[in-house]
């Protein structure tokens, strides 16, 4: 299909019907206005409500963003210092030469696994996301070593998996208006949409008379927007909260033992931790207060609150779950639902943090059947089912890749090594400790990274690939698993420059090795085949021209999706997909790992840089690096429109900013021993005293002394994870000074 038979045509312009792939979850329907090979103006879906999908900020300034004067256009080959940006023009010929050369050498000489392979989400279409693609072409070429974890969300979805054995823990959106009360727990979708329609169906909610309350150390624009309560906490006690309400409950007879009873198994295990009869401490609510610093009785309002309200929602989200005890805080959230009831009920919640709902299969590329890695030959090269242990055996989690680049096998790992490719990502920016990860990447040998911009990590590369963007190309993507729609994305201009999409690099390189036939199908033949060929989608797509016609399928819902409905309402015939077959709020191969840092039983622990660790001495302030409303983590950072919206600011309470003598607009130090970085403060008391609070993103630029002048967070992060897996982007200790010259 060409580009001019899809679209309608009014006075020479075209109106293109599309959607963004960003990794922020929503996926905006939207209507690009095209004249010439160029895109005029943007607007979103034209549906009435409620199936409209209002797009927000990021994809209103797509435009900018695509035609950003500073994309990348040619493929740069290095010529000045690692990390300095000093780059020259060379053709794709000689591009592509080099990397067969690159790869060819470090294969023969180190062997395939000092190949890693650095994929990851920037851009989340089906087909041009490339990450399959590259993966099979590698591991033709004899491996190649990688990383694993989801360093969004691994710490939800090992809760998810121990405690239900699914990560399709979510209903879909409009369930929301059975909810009589709806508690968002470290979640601000205001900001970070989790789907488009997600705020649409809580403010229909709200009109219809849901409660809203919000448990968050800052006042969200969620909260703002929808709340009845707020109730500020510190950071990483949420567990210590729910432990308190659920001590509450069980002395207030306030729990659905029959539904215990059916559905679980360990709830008395759980129950002894929160009596005290485990440990000799009794999680009462005063003992929680003292933790988390919410009043004992709010504490005890909320427990009455929501086990006194059916049904309700507890959305306990990945925020506080990315975090050094993330998994605890979504394993207790699932034991509360648990055990007011109400998991599998229309208006309930299973809890778990992910929010998934089984429609269809589509959202990154299918995998390749008899695609295998030979490099990870003795070890199961994926997660898929519950491999509590896979973390151990020839992968790197995400969180510790520079780490592993740093001191490959002599620091436990499993190859050292001497190339990378990274694309879709600008993980110098975005992984723990930046200033370690600016190290490891002048130790490579050799790094490619395929780009629409010179990012902070773009700058290390030996090798600049330009990408396409969004609006260059066709595709198929999926909102994050919220959503039931499908969307189709349309490509309505040319290339940029000499831009190829992430696929056609894989496909071109694969002609360069000699491989043939290494693509056997077009891209149009592709697009058809993940629909067609997949029965979970036909079900659903009937009309594949009317699909890409349109840009969206809506899936007609005859009644919300509810996670684990049939369990509940058949368990005989559904058991769950653990191994006693209920919901496991004491877990039993947790247990077997024998591990002091994941107890089989939901518990608060105090861990590393908590406000209990002696460091906070030093650095008596908890950073929070929230997901930024204008920006897609570090993408759109060089958007001006976007950077209006929100200056980047550091949010400190009043409190903390008066003993140092700070004042909203003055430059300010936010260090540890990490490092160290440069903000404007922002006095609110949108935060409580305690927390400072730097959205992610920002783009890493350090000064001649390594002060970062971008106010890059991850300066001050830790490249760790937690028993579990979640990376601990949320546990970090700092201090602020007023700079001197503010
Ligand atoms: N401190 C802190 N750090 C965090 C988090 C946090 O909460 N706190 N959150 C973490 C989370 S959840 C995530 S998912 C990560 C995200 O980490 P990353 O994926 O590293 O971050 P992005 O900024 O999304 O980088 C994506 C890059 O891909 C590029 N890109 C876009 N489209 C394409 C394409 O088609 N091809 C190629 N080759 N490149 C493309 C963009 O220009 C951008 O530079 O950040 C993590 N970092
Ligand atoms: N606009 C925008 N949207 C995005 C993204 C983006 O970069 N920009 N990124 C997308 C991606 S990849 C992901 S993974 C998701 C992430 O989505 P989330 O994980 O939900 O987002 P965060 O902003 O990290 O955290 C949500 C909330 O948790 C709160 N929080 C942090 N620590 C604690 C705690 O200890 N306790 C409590 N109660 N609350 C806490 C924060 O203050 C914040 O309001 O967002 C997606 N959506
Ligand atoms: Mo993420």
């Amino acid at each position: 299909m060409s580009i001019e038979n899809r679209n309608d045509f009014d006075d020479g312009i075209k109106i293109v019907r599309t959607t963004a792939g960003f990794d922020c979850g929503g996926r905006c329907p939207l209507r690009l206005h095209v004249k010439d090979n160029a895109i005029l103006r943007v607007e979103g879906d034209d549906a009435q409500e409620p199936e409209q999908l209002r797009a927000c900020l990021r994809c209103r300034a797509l435009r900018q963003l695509v035609y950003h004067p500073d994309r990348l256009k040619y493929p740069l080959k290095r010529v000045g210092p690692k990390g300095e940006g000093k780059f020259e023009r060379i053709s794709w010929d000689e591009a592509l030469a080099t990397m067969v050369e690159k790869l060819t050498f470090t294969k023969e000489t180190y062997g395939n696994a000092s190949i890693f392979l650095g994929n990851h989400f920037g851009y989340t279409g089906q087909l041009h996301n490339g990450s399959i693609a590259a993966a099979r072409l590698l591991a033709m070429l004899g491996g190649f070593t990688t990383y694993y974890g989801n360093i969004s969300s691994e710490g939800s979805v090992w809760a998810s998996l121990t405690h239900y054995g699914s990560v399709m823990v979510g209903h879909s959106r409009d369930d929301f208006l059975n909810s009589k009360l709806i508690i968002l727990w470290g979640w601000d979708p205001a900001r970070m949409i989790s789907g488009t329609n997600t705020m649409f169906h809580l403010i229909k909610a709200r009109e219809a008379g849901a409660r809203i309350i919000c448990v968050d150390p800052r006042y969200t624009d969620s909260a703002a927007i929808l709340a009845d309560q707020w109730i500020p906490i510190r950071p990483g006690t949420d567990t210590a909260l729910m432990a308190g309400m659920a001590n509450v409950m069980i002395k207030e007879h306030l729990i659905d033992q029959v539904f215990l009873d059916t559905y679980t198994v360990g709830f008395e295990k759980f129950g002894d931790y929160v009596m005290g009869i485990e440990d000799g401490v009794e999680k009462t609510s005063a003992w929680a207060e003292q933790i988390t610093g919410v009043e004992a009785m709010t504490i005890e309002g909320l427990a009455r609150e929501y086990a006194g309200t059916k049904p309700a929602a507890l959305m306990d989200c990945q925020g506080p779950a990315r975090s050094a005890m993330g998994e605890q805080f979504n394993r207790c959230a699932m034991t509360l639902c648990a055990m007011t009831g109400n998991v599998g009920r229309p208006g309930g919640s299973a809890g778990g943090g992910l929010m998934g709902i089984p429609i269809g299969h589509m959202f990154f590329a299918p995998s390749v059947p008899g695609l295998k890695n030979p490099v990870e030959k003795g070890g199961p090269s994926l997660r898929g089912s519950l491999d509590l242990k896979l973390r151990l055996v020839r992968r790197i989690h995400i969180n510790k890749i520079f780490d592993a680049i740093l001191t490959g096998k002599d620091g436990g790992y499993p190859a050292d090594i001497r190339l990378a490719w990274f694309f879709g990502n600008n993980w110098l920016n975005q992984l723990g400790n930046s200033n370690k990860s600016a190290r490891a990447l002048k130790k490579l040998d050799f790094l490619i990274v395929s780009e629409l911009f010179m990012t902070p990590t773009a700058k290390f590369a030996d090798l600049l690939l330009p990408v396409t963007s969004v609006a260059e190309r066709n595709d198929l993507t999926r909102p994050w698993p919220s959503g039931p729609y499908y969307t189709a994305m349309n490509q309505a201009i040319e290339a940029f420059g000499e831009c190829k999409s992430d696929f056609e690099i894989v496909c071109e390189l694969a002609q360069k090795l000699g491989i043939e036939d290494f693509n056997p199908y077009s891209e149009e033949e592709w697009l058809r085949q993940f629909v067609e060929k997949h029965p979970e989608n036909a079900e659903h797509i009937k009309d594949y021209e009317k699909f890409r016609q349109e840009g969206i399928h809506r899936v007609n819902l005859p009644e919300p999706i509810v996670a684990f409905k049939a369990q509940i309402e058949d368990p005989e015939h559904h058991p769950f997909p653990t191994p006693s077959g209920k919901i496991e709020i004491f877990s039993q191969r947790i247990a077997d790992l024998n591990d002091p840092l994941c107890p089989p039983i939901p518990k608060y622990m105090s861990t590393r840089e908590d406000r209990n660790d002696p460091l906070i001495e030093t650095y008596p302030l908890q950073l929070l690096t929230p997901h930024p409303k204008n920006r897609v983590h570090s993408e759109m950072y060089k958007v001006d429109w976007l950077r209006e919206i929100e200056p980047h600011q550091a949010w400190i309470n009043p409190v903390d900013a008066e003993s140092r003598r700070i004042q909203t607009g003055d430059k300010v130090y936010v260090f540890n021993d990490r490092g160290r970085l440069v903000i404007t403060a922002r006095v609110t008391e949108r935060i409580i005293p305690g927390v400072i609070c730097i959205f992610e993103g920002a783009w890493y630029d350090p000064d001649d002394e390594g002060i970062d002048r971008g106010g890059c967070a991850n300066v001050l992060t830790n490249d760790a994870y937690s028993g579990g897996g979640a990376s601990v982007m949320n546990t970090c200790l700092v201090q602020v000074d007023r700079c001197p010259d503010s």
